[in-house]
């Protein structure tokens, strides 16, 4: 039945037997591996799936390719010696898609909404975002924040402006803002890792409280798998 929903081949490079494979995996490691789901929300064009791309795969697609339905990319972490993974769920921002992608919103532990920094009327469209993927969720468990993309196509004076009104949005649905660039790499890297440095001391809270032993490592490193230690785990 996971065949139900498939992404558009054509913009993911992969078929829908792909996916298929994908999700049964993850659901093969649902609950041996600490993992925490990331769904991403917003109109459609503000670069979500650039975003993605970008800290999963280090690549940049200047031509727009829709997204059809969903997709989702797992990305693994090693903090303080722990391997930890996020589902990252790339949703399509298409009228047409929404009821296919918001049934992928549900236990979500983090959402990101995202807005084009350089098309305001995305920032206006993201409290309602915001209001569809929590009515799946219990607000008081996710981890909200408040995305800018394409931040390398505005001035300086523009971009304080933006950073300006995002701020005050993000007040507004209590979220945390950050402002990245798929494009130059701007942020994204740091962006991610504070996603999921959040979600696994939620994570880690989450076991203690249903009595499970938790495992806590040495150190206070935060690394992409397979890549060296780049930040310290620090918020
Ligand atoms: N200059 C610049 N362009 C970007 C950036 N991020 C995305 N874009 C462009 O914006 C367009 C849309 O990007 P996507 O990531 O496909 O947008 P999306 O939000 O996934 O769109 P849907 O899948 O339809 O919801 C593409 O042409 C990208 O090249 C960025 O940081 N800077
Ligand atoms: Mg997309």
């Amino acid at each position: 039945s996971f065949i139900l929903y498939t992404s558009n081949p054509s913009h993911t490079n992969s078929s829908s037997s792909q996916f298929a494979f994908k999700y049964y995996c993850l659901f093969q490691r649902w609950d041996r591996q600490k993992m925490s789901k990331v769904v991403v929300v917003g109109d459609l064009n503000v670069g979500k799936t650039c975003l993605i791309n970008r800290f999963c795969k280090d690549v940049f697609e200047r031509d727009y390719k829709a997204t059809i339905g969903v997709d989702f990319e797992i990305e693994r972490f090693e903090i303080s010696g722990v391997p930890f993974s996020l589902q990252i769920w790339d949703t399509a921002g298409q009228e047409k898609f929404k009821c296919i992608a918001s049934a992928y919103y549900r236990g979500a532990h983090v959402i990101i909404t995202v807005f084009d920094m350089a098309d305001i009327k995305s920032l206006d469209h993201t409290h309602q975002w915001l209001e569809e993927a929590l009515r799946e969720n219990d607000p008081d468990s996710c981890f909200i924040f408040l995305v800018g993309t394409k931040s390398d196509l505005l001035s300086r004076e523009e971009r304080l402006r933006t950073e300006k009104d995002a701020i005050k949005i993000a007040t507004e649905m209590k979220a945390e803002f950050w402002a990245v660039s798929s494009k130059t790499g701007e942020n994204v890297q740091e962006f991610f890792f504070r996603v999921a440095a959040l979600s696994f001391e939620k994570c880690i809270l989450r076991d203690m409280e249903n009595g499970l032993p938790a495992t806590i490592g040495q150190g206070d490193s935060i690394s992409k798998h397979k890549c060296k230690s780049l930040s310290a785990l620090g918020h």
